[in-house]
């Protein structure tokens, strides 16, 4: 627990009860229309951020195409080391922003701090690789000749987030994009503009001790429609975009079309498979902190549990179990382990997905509902859930954002609860829980798990940042943070140099004069 409220963590963010919502780093401006954030906590308006128009959005461009100029040609260990300022930044911030993460968001305190320590390992991640940024060399086929690669910087990098993961999302794609010598537009999730401010301000302060000019990083605010001033912009180069699916496909083909790069991270359909070599103990923990941990609205948020039919009554039986010790309320009180839904919205789509299930023939174990009286005025607060259901059916093919966990049983080998973990359309996270060495060997192998991760005796969801980020299919197909998810941020150069007199032609290919 930390000794101040949210008053005094907004104070330390420097933010206010109105604020600028487009900023190209120390200047901040856009005037008229706002936003409003509600927090899911209690309700209450904690404050608000003004849109950004195509005015402001033009603004923002001119001043991040010019930055680019400047901050391409600087060392990238120079970079880096801007990086790492930033990086301190966040340490020594740390607990307000954790707190406006869980304020805004309804996640567990803990779980904002988490968040933020993905901001700090990152930019750590990043300083390391400023001075790394690997090409190939290659031996060329004609004599005296020289032959690699190298990774120049790109340019403009527009950064749309969700509201989930309101700032580690952010941070994974700035501080590889600015190592790489890329400069930055972020729309945060309008769910969560204040997020957005606050780490705008911790950025632009860095940039300016370091006498670095405006547009390295830069904030718009809004919904859609700003997004789509950066999907539709030929400028830049690279959009990052974080949320459903159905905004995924639309930012996909509209980028697309200006044959401009995406990365999308988009849903997830998260599995454990439990075999009859799982530890059940282990298997508990990784479920329900995958299920109703961020009330169920992590991308890697376990949805389904694949449980053989030997182990199934001792898993529910567990599990069940388990939901009986899970306290509901404030995110903000570490007693709790669950705290609110996003919006009213996020509340409706939930109560849809328990009476879709019963609908379709699925068998309620766990009693949903949302909560009402003290400490749940806000109308966010829903019971986690479980549901025993087929894999068939629409809704356990949909990804609801909300804790609401389906058990599907299987019979025979591991390869049926393979079929039914694949059986989706989404391919973020999954996971098996076995003691049984084939067993796990054959889900990580070419004909297991089709998802970008797979883990064995972990959970779906709470992946380190040094790996690569993302997953197949419906989930977009983009990397992000570790490994070499670094490469998307930069242009690839193949060069050939000759060091001799002649011009001998590739291919052996003659062409006399
Ligand atoms: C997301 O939900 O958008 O593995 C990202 C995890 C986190 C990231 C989730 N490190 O659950």
């Amino acid at each position: 627990a930390t000794s101040f409220g949210i008053e005094e963590a907004l104070k330390q963010l420097g933010l206010e009860a109105v604020n600028k919502g487009t900023s190209t780093g120390s200047q901040w401006f856009s005037e008229g229309e706002t936003i409003a954030s509600h927090s899911p906590v209690d309700g209450k308006l904690i404050g608000k951020v003004t849109v950004t128009s195509k005015e402001d959005y033009e603004k923002v461009m001119t001043k991040a195409t010019e930055a680019f100029k400047t901050w391409r040609v600087k060392p990238a260990p120079l970079r880096g080391e801007v990086v790492r300022q930033f990086g301190d930044e966040l340490r020594r911030l740390k607990e307000p922003l954790g707190k406006l993460v869980s304020y805004e968001m309804g996640k567990s305190y803990q779980e904002g701090l988490g968040e933020v320590q993905e901001m700090i390992d990152i930019c750590d991640f990043a300083v390391g690789l400023s001075r790394q940024l690997h090409g190939l060399t290659m031996h060329s086929e004609r004599p005296g000749h020289r032959m690699y690669e190298q990774y120049h910087p790109m340019g403009v990098v527009g950064i749309i987030s969700a509201f989930n993961f309101p700032v580690a999302v952010w941070a994974w794609n700035t501080a590889l994009a600015w190592i790489c010598g890329d400069v930055c537009v972020w729309k945060p999730s309008e769910k969560t503009p204040l997020c957005g401010v606050a780490c705008q301000k911790i950025a632009a302060r860095v940039f300016a001790a370091n006498d670095l000019p405006e547009g390295i990083s830069c904030l718009v605010n809004g919904d859609y429609k700003v997004g789509e001033y950066l999907t539709t912009d030929k400028r830049v180069p690279l959009i990052s975009a974080t949320g459903s699916t159905r905004m995924g496909k639309i930012v996909g083909r509209t980028v697309g079309e200006r044959l401009g790069k995406s990365l999308l991270e988009l849903g997830g359909n998260n599995a454990i498979i439990v075999t009859p070599d799982a530890d059940v103990k282990m298997t508990v923990i990784g479920a329900v902190f995958g299920a109703v941990g961020t009330a169920g609205q992590r991308c890697t948020s376990t949805r389904r549990l694949i449980i053989h039919e030997s182990m199934y009554d001792t898993v529910k039986k567990a599990v069940v179990d388990a939901y009986k010790q899970l306290r509901i309320g404030n995110p903000l009180d570490e007693n709790n382990h669950v705290g609110p839904l996003i919006d009213k919205d996020a509340v409706s789509n939930y109560e849809n997905a328990l009476t879709k299930v019963v609908e379709e023939g699925g068998n309620i174990v766990v009693e949903g509902g949302v909560l009402s009286g003290e400490g749940y005025e806000s109308g966010c607060y829903v019971k986690p859930a479980i549901a025993e259901a087929e894999n068939s059916f629409k809704i356990v093919q949909h990804e609801t954002f909300a804790p609401v966990l389906y058990l599907i049983k299987y019979s025979g080998d591991v390869e049926n609860a393979l079929d039914i973990q694949n059986g989706v359309a989404q391919g973020l996270s999954s996971a098996i829980m076995t003691n049984n060495l084939r067993e796990a060997e054959r889900f990580l192998s070419v004909a297991g798990s089709d998802c970008g991760i797979a883990n064995v005796n972990i959970g779906t969801s709470g992946a380190e940042i040094g790996g690569a980020f993302g997953g197949e299919k419906d989930t977009g197909g983009g990397r992000e943070s570790g490994s070499d998810a670094w490469k998307i941020y930069m242009r690839r150069q193949t060069n050939t140099i000759n060091y001799t007199t002649e011009l001998p032609l590739a291919q052996g290919i003659k062409f006399d004069l």
